[in-house]
């Protein structure tokens, strides 16, 4: 069976992905040698094969909604950019890229735009995602080095997990880190999170945290440490600003008291933390977006890297702080200097830097001073400032905070251009020219995850349609400006090449991104290459920066930082509080984020039915007691509402919600539900010195909707859903190849019977039974007596189980007894309504009577009397809660 060594194309762990195709059956197994995940892979990974089919592809050019060739679609780009340019100049043109591209994409993009264009309003979706960390970096250390690498987490004393939902968002990390526990259940570890989330299964103490407040928490270990006589000084020596960040630290958190009040903890959880930091030598602590977020992301970066400065716990095996990156190539996009504030191989606008870069590139512009960050990019374009805007692999309509905003913005530019995978998605309604990108499994090159491993994403299935890689189609545009000679790529490892290049020229390491030892690689040593960590330079001897051709496993062991004098910064930090609080119109607050089996605005994973069997509608979690206060029932549906927009969904309760807080996820768009992108509700206020928006902190309020009717749909064949007589309505990928709706709405049609053949076709026929006192109706298509569609409409969410309709479906013949059941609603009683784990379909209550029945004690005993657990092991957090194991 042919086999092909790949990387996940999701989270910025970096899985190692072992693809096999035999004529139309793709299987996918986790690569046993790579050193991301050593075979392992989650529920995303695993389903991966799922997700590949071709129907929703985008698959040729178009132009204005007709179909095109390359010819005229490149043309019509690359006149339009150069009409543009010439009556407003380079800065009325943007690109909006994302972490998504392979490195080679985004160096072209990036070369193209900054070198070639002349403007450096390039930006990434990073912006929203590593902005801070990066920033936050780049302030401590002079350069954009993640210190540190996976091993760390496994040869730590504590982990202190700050922001981070790891067990859902980077699960191979996180079974990483539960496989090094149960070996040494000694390792302590600390999740800081307002909510309690699967990840604090494995913690041994939980922190619900004031939401926006871990400046003053990190801010208040810096003075204990000093008051406890725990600093470095050895250490101190290689670094500058300490006593300013201290002073800082003292004024505004002097004492656990204040450090108490700010962060909404009792001061007894304070003095362990600080107590278990102190006394621990090898301390990672591991953050993400629920520190980079924010309108003091960076400030909170650095009130972290200060504690792990004033300690000398930087460098060394087990220890460091550790931003995990989100997507497979956010890193790849910091290295080629894809964001408006960096110029390229983490140089930026400084005069040296421009001279070196544009004399590598042999380019005509440099310009001179960074350019418009995201949300200043698209509030450009909404004042018409950008005319012409390149959206490549991201959905900003979705993505973006004050995501209606974005729709004004493209609608308002003069040309909109989107590279996507995906025929229809929210942004690519906005585009003129639609160009067809290559999906993964189909594009080559190369990805770096959060631990600086560059890894090969490989090609395995044929090229669809006309769809070309990203730098194909930066190039051919690039070329029809007039650069043939500086875009003269034939493949993927043309660009990488030259990206190596750049990164070693006139380095001599004075600049930590250097990858030049990659220069020689042979097209077939490209072809081959195996997982390796940059710094990789041409020196073959370890030199005390780098671990020369063998790549660096970790850095700053030297104590050599890239700051000007050489020394590590302490920033003084005077942490604040968010930028929007609540008040009496919005009391509370509104924290966005992930789930566990979906990505982002769902174009892939929501493809497919086993990954939408864990969760499968919006949804927001509240404390049962706001519900309460608020007349609001379990499962029913609400609305939220902020400043600048609406949401429709499910309430689900939940004790792991603070009070005064509810969590939404990210991923549902216009194109799966009526109104359910969250980003529209969200202010698009920004951390001063990242860019970085704040969206796990916005005022809403939440309050009962109440339509006239709810119901639902299952059907064999998708339907044309009548949107605009729905208020409320979700389309759900389903098994057994089921579409499923969830239906509201706000007036009843006099007569359903009428409604439904009017909305689906009179033609067919139906088994009706309908219950006027309680506004019940419900109806079946038979055909060839096999169950072809069901509908249930109610006047309220008591409606029957839809998994247990669904599986009618499999039925050859429904028995009488079955059709009946199917309209007094009896089939759908099911155990398997809240499907936990995805992998074997088995829900929660299925693991609650084994585990009561059978007395079962451990997941591995859920595992051998059910197979949950046992293959991904995605679910194993959420069995543990079942256990009742919580702390
Ligand atoms: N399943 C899945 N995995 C993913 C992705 C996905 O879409 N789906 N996306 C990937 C990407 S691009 C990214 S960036 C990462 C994100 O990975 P994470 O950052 O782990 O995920 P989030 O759910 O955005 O937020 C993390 C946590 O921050 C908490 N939080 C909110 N406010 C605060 C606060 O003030 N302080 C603290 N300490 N915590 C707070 C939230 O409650 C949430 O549990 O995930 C990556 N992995
Ligand atoms: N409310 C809220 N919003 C958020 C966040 C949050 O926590 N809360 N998190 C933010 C973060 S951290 C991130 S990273 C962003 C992510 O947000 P987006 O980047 O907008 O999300 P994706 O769905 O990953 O979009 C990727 C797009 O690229 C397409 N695509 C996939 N592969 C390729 C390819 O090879 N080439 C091309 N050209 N296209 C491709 C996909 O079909 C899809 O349309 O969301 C941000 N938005
Ligand atoms: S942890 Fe899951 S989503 Fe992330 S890279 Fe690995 S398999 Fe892919
Ligand atoms: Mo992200």
């Amino acid at each position: 069976m042919p086999t092909t060594h790949t990387t996940c194309p999701y989270c910025g762990v970096g899985c190692g992905i072992i693809a096999q195709t035999e004529e139309d059956k793709i299987t996918i197994t986790g690569d046993k040698t790579h050193p991301a995940n050593f075979g392992r892979l989650c529920s995303k990974g695993i389903s991966l094969a799922n997700t590949l089919s071709l129907d929703d592809r985008l698959l040729y050019p178009e132009i204005n909604g007709q179909q095109s060739t390359w010819e005229s679609a490149l043309d019509k780009v690359a006149s339009e950019f150069q009409r543009i340019i010439a009556q407003h100049g380079p800065k009325a043109i943007a690109f909006y890229v994302s972490g998504q591209l392979l490195t080679e994409g985004y160096y072209v993009a990036n070369k193209l735009m900054k070198g070639f264009i002349g403007s450096a309003n390039i930006d990434t979706n990073s912006r929203l995602c590593m902005s801070s960390s990066l920033t936050g970096y780049k302030r401590a250390f002079g350069s954009d080095t993640v210190p540190g690498n996976y091993e760390d987490l496994e040869q730590a004393e504590l982990i202190v997990l700050t922001g981070s939902n790891l067990a859902w968002c980077h699960p191979i990390l996180f079974q990483r880190i539960s496989a090094a526990k149960e070996k040494r259940p000694d390792l302590k570890i600390v999740a800081i999170d307002p909510r309690y989330t699967p990840t604090c299964e494995i913690a041994d103490t939980h922190l619900s945290i004031k939401p926006g407040s871990d400046g003053y928490l990190f801010n208040g270990l810096l003075d204990f440490l000093r008051r406890h006589d725990h600093l470095d000084y050895e250490f101190l020596e290689e670094t500058q600003g300490f006593g300013s960040a201290l002073e800082a630290a003292r004024e505004t958190c002097g004492s656990i008291t204040s450090v108490a009040q700010h962060c909404g903890l009792e001061e007894e959880q304070i003095l362990n933390l600080f107590n278990l930091f102190a006394a621990t030598d090898k301390v990672v602590t591991l953050y993400s977006q629920g520190i980079n977020q924010s309108t003091s992301g960076t400030d909170k970066v650095n009130s972290i890297i200060n504690c792990h400065l004033a300690t000398g716990r930087i460098g060394k095996p087990g220890m460091g702080p550790f931003s995990v990156t989100g997507q497979p190539n956010a890193m790849g996009g910091r290295e080629v200097g894809a964001l408006a504030n960096q110029l390229a191989a983490h140089m930026d606008f400084e005069p040296e830097h421009r001279a070196l870069v544009q004399e590598f590139w042999q380019s005509p512009y440099i310009p001179t001073e960074p350019g418009l960050k995201a949300i200043d990019l698209f509030a450009a374009a909404a004042k018409g400032e950008i005319k012409a805007i390149w959206i490549m692999a991201t959905n900003p309509v979705v993505s973006l905070p004050n995501a209606d905003s974005i729709k004004q913005a493209l609608a308002q530019c003069e040309l909109v251009v989107v590279s996507d995978v995906v025929r229809q998605t929210d942004t690519t309604a906005y585009a003129h020219v639609l160009l067809p990108a290559l999906a993964w499994g189909e594009k080559e090159g190369t990805v770096t995850n959060s631990e600086r491993r560059i890894s090969r994403q490989r090609a395995f299935l044929y090229a669809p349609g006309e769809a070309k890689p990203d730098w194909w189609i930066l190039s051919r545009v690039a070329q029809r400006l007039g650069y043939k000679k500086e875009f003269p790529y034939k493949s993927a490892i043309d660009v990488f090449r030259e990206h190596a290049a750049l990164s070693g020229y006139k380095n001599n390491g004075s600049r930590d991104f250097d990858i030049s030892g990659l220069l020689p690689l042979t097209d077939e040593e490209y072809q081959t290459l195996t997982p390796i960590q940059w710094p990789i330079c041409q020196t073959k001897q370890q030199t005390t920066h780098c671990g020369g051709l063998r790549g660096t496993a970790r850095m700053f062991a030297d104590k050599h930082f890239y700051t000007r004098s050489g020394k590590a910064q302490f920033v003084s930090i005077i942490p604040r509080t968010p930028a929007h609080l609540p008040d009496v119109k919005y009391p509370l607050i509104l924290n966005t984020g992930r789930i566990r089996d979906q990505w982002h605005t769902m174009t892939r994973t929501g493809k497919s039915a086993r990954l939408l069997r864990h969760i499968n509608e919006p949804f927001a979690e509240i404390h049962p007691d706001d519900a309460e206060a608020l007349n609001i029932k379990d499962n029913s549906l609400v609305q939220i509402t902020s400043r600048l927009g609406k949401w429709l969904g499910r309430a689900k309760f939940t004790e792991t919600q603070q009070i005064g807080s509810l969590f939404v996820p990210m991923h549902w768009n216009a194109q799966n539900s009526s109104c359910a992108r969250i980003a529209a509700l969200v202010m698009p206020t920004t951390d001063p010195l990242s860019g970085q928006p704040e969206f796990k902190h916005t005022p809403v309020r939440i309050s009962p909707y109440r339509p006239a009717w709810q119901g639902f749909i299952l059907s064999k064949q998708p339907l044309p859903l009548p949107t605009e007589q729905l208020d409320y309505w979700v389309k759900i990928r389903s098994e057994n190849n089921i579409w499923r709706y969830e239906l509201a709405g706000e007036t009843k049609p006099d007569n359903w019977a009428e409604w439904i053949n009017k909305q689906f076709g009179a033609e067919l026929d139906w088994l009706e039974y309908q219950d006027r006192a309680t506004g019940r109706y419900r109806c079946a298509n038979i055909v060839e007596e096999r169950l072809n569609i069901c509908i249930f409409i109610g006047t309220d969410e008591q409606l029957p189980s839809r998994n247990g309709l669904i599986t009618l479906f499999t039925r050859e013949k429904l028995t009488p007894i079955e059709r009946l059941s199917l309209l007094t609603g009896q089939a759908g009683t099911s155990d398997q309504d809240n499907i936990i784990c995805a992998c074997y379909n088995i829900g929660d209550e299925a693991v609650k009577k084994a585990i009561q029945e059978k007395g079962l004690k451990t997941t591995a005993q859920i595992g051998e009397a059910l197979q949950a657990g046992t293959n991904c092991g995605s679910c194993i957090p959420e069995l543990k809660s079942l256990l009742g194991s919580r702390k």
